[in-house]
């Protein structure tokens, strides 16, 4: 039997990412591509050193109880919201996210979305393939103006603050921000953004975009109350996580044009969607690809890869998230 250290990839990833690990690991790989339930995942795992995750799979108190042999998580993904790291820390278990290698192409997104949504883009292509396009009149898909309009960032994170950029630095907007804590100056002036407290954050953006990390804390930190506080010509991004937003109050608010618009990557419960969103014509909806460049997920998978073996052979990860565990 090898001695090498047993890991389980949860899901299925870019074959260089498996043939990487193998050189150093007994390789258990998911090739389905479906995320694992918390039963089949612990059948999996439980005699396992260490999981290759990509943010769906749950690893929490149970999990960890019935795998006592995992030393360490390693997500593909900077959002970690699938691990209850506690639970990990107090089990000694090491803990790895994918920060940084994602940051540029996930604010790129945020801000692709942002314009289709204020644009109108999917909505007016939607209606020139069901061939609806027989003339030109003044109104037709008017949207709302990008260039020099307030956007307000919800969350001001690596990612929070490259969107902040592209839209002070490329569309001259006006930038405000609201978190849980206030950037340091230099941040700040990096970005041209200004901080203001949550309920003027809603009552002044043209555009808010939300990239804050979901926690308990964030569970439905816009809902209904929160969208009555925003402009009704405002339109709203989600590229943080699916249950930031409460999805059967937003498509009621886009029905009743409350607000105008709305451009989502993330859902509660998806790949589901909420089927009220579905029926709304003023909503752009994408499977949750902020991230997905080719470059960007290959640096994705390495990172986590690279995690995994920083950590089992050398005893160093790159990026972890509770560093306490290794002491
Ligand atoms: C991932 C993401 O694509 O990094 C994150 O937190 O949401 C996305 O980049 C997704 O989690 C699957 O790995």
């Amino acid at each position: 039997m090898s001695t090498r250290p047993r890991i389980l990839v949860a899901r299925a990833v870019f074959p260089e990412t498996l043939h990487k690990l193998e050189q150093h690991f007994e390789v258990d790989s998911n090739q389905a591509d479906t995320v694992l339930g918390p039963q089949e995942l612990t059948e999996r795992l439980k005699d396992k050193v260490g999981a290759f995750t990509t943010g769906s799979e749950r690893i929490d108190a149970g999990v960890l109880a019935a795998c006592p042999q995992l030393k360490v998580c390693a997500n593909m993904a900077v959002g970690f919201n699938n691990f209850d790291v506690p639970a990990m820390t107090a089990r000694k278990v090491l803990a790895t996210n994918t920060p940084d290698v994602l940051t540029e192409t996930t604010a790129d997104f945020g801000f692709a979305l942002l314009m289709a949504t204020a644009r109108r883009i999917a909505e007016s292509e939607h209606y020139l393939r069901a061939g609806q396009w027989t003339k030109w009149s003044f109104d037709m898909f008017a949207g709302s103006e990008v260039h020099g309009s307030t956007l307000g960032i919800l969350g001001m994170g690596r990612i929070g603050q490259g969107i902040a950029r592209r839209g002070a630095h490329g569309f001259g907007m006006n930038v405000i921000y609201h978190n849980r804590s206030r950037l340091a100056p230099e941040l700040e002036a990096a970005c041209k953004a200004r901080y203001v407290g949550k309920d003027e954050l809603l009552a002044s953006a043209d555009h808010l975009v939300l990239v804050l990390p979901y926690s308990a804390a964030s569970h439905h930190a816009i809902g209904a109350a929160e969208l009555a506080r925003m402009k009704p010509t405002a339109t709203l991004v989600n590229i943080a996580r699916g249950g930031i937003v409460d999805d059967a109050a937003l498509a009621a608010a886009l029905r009743e044009k409350r607000i105008a618009a709305a451009g989502l990557d993330v859902y509660e419960g998806e790949p589901k969607v909420h089927p009220d969103l579905l029926t709304v014509p003023n909503v752009v909806l994408t499977p949750h690809i902020a991230s997905a460049t080719v470059p960007t997920r290959r640096a994705m998978a390495d990172l986590a890869a690279d995690n995994l073996i920083g950590f089992l052979v050398h005893g160093k990860p790159l990026t972890p998230l509770n560093p306490e565990v290794l002491n």
